[in-house]
């Protein structure tokens, strides 16, 4: 297995705007409520902000926090059945976070889906 440096944990893989809902937290089911979010994935989590890129930069000084999402053992699947709009993925963590990604032109979220999909199989399975 690949050992991922600490220099490597804080790169940037991927960033950019997609609809985000989250569904689920630790396990409860929680009302979808679909949102923009800029989204930045990194070699062991995601990161998912509120706001644009440079409102989430202004933030970083006032110690404003992204929710944050560990893709240690994490799941992705594609979730047709989960929404009633086109390319539609889930993210399932192991603490039971729930969230759906979703864009309306299709290299996009297959970009994201391949992204985020590389990722968690680089990180070590215990
Ligand atoms: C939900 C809202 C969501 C929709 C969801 C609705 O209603 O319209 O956009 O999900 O469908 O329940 P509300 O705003 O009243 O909570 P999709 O856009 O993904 O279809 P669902 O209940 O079938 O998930």
């Amino acid at each position: 297995k690949d050992v991922i440096t600490p220099l490597e944990e804080l790169m940037v893989e991927k960033e950019g705007y997609l609809q985000k809902a989250k569904i689920a937290d630790g396990g409860k089911k929680l009302r979808k409520n679909w949102s923009t979010s800029w989204i930045v994935l990194s070699s062991r989590k995601i990161e998912f902000y509120k706001e644009s890129k440079q409102q989430a930069l202004s933030n970083v000084k006032t110690g404003h926090k992204p929710e944050s999402v560990d893709l240690y053992g994490a799941h992705i699947e594609w979730a047709k059945e989960k929404s009633s709009r086109k390319n539609v993925f889930q993210i399932t963590t192991v603490s039971g976070n729930e969230f759906l990604l979703q864009s309306d032109i299709d290299f996009i979220i297959l970009d994201w889906f391949h992204a985020i999909k590389n990722a968690i199989d680089r990180l070590p399975k215990d």
